[in-house]
């Protein structure tokens, strides 16, 4: 099964991101756009798993959410990979000061490098893709691209747990199903001293 980790959205921050990005449908730019319920911030593509193996990364996953409490984020700002001129992925950022999911990510990439995951080459810039393009843009469209998103904010996001998702693949576009659903539960580091200490 072809697997990955990411952060769902929830439904209303879903819709804004919908609703923003409706109009620019309209000269239709050859763009795949993504279906507003598979909306997602990804933690770390994973590819094919064998199904054996979900045990596995659920514990795993549990263990690398050890010491985050829940957290929020903002959504906002457009964004382009390999640049917003000149994009073949179009996305909305997120805001959190902390970098908690730069630090979720990079526990996760070491946890799983372990049990034989390849690393992620490239450098991790937490998003939520809204398009990929397909073929060649009008001139100028990222410039209505950029200016229908700038300046907006789609929610703030209260995140308390991440997924395991398997992601099916189909001619009408995929389909995502949490497989785990692992929270984000602060721990005190030593809960043994911490009582004796009362
Ligand atoms: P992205 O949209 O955040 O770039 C589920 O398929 C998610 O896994 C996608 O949304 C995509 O994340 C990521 N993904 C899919 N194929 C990938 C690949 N070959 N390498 C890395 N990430 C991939």
């Amino acid at each position: 099964m072809r697997a990955f980790i990411g952060i769902g959205l929830p439904p209303e921050c879903r819709r804004a991101i919908a609703e923003a990005v409706f109009p620019l449908r309209a000269k239709r730019p050859a763009v795949s756009w993504t279906s507003e319920p598979n909306l997602h911030v990804t933690l770390k593509f994973l590819g094919q798993i064998p199904p054996e193996r979900v045990d596995e990364i659920g514990s795993l996953l549990a263990e690398t959410a050890r010491g985050f409490g829940p957290f929020e984020f903002s959504v906002e700002g457009p964004g382009g990979f390999p640049a917003l001129r000149a994009p073949r992925v179009l996305w909305i950022g997120i805001r959190e000061p902390l970098e908690l999911v730069g630090k979720l990510h990079e526990n996760m990439e070491n946890a799983l490098s372990g049990a034989g995951f390849p690393r992620e080459e490239r450098r991790f810039h937490p998003h939520i893709t809204v398009g990929r393009v397909r073929d060649r843009l009008p001139p100028g469209w990222w410039e209505e691209y950029a200016k229908a998103l700038s300046g907006k904010s789609f929610g703030v996001v209260g995140v308390s747990s991440f997924q395991l998702y398997e992601s099916r693949l189909s001619p009408g576009g995929a389909a995502y199903c949490v497989l785990r659903d692992v929270p984000l539960l602060r721990e005190p580091a030593n809960p043994g001293r911490e009582e004796k200490g009362k």
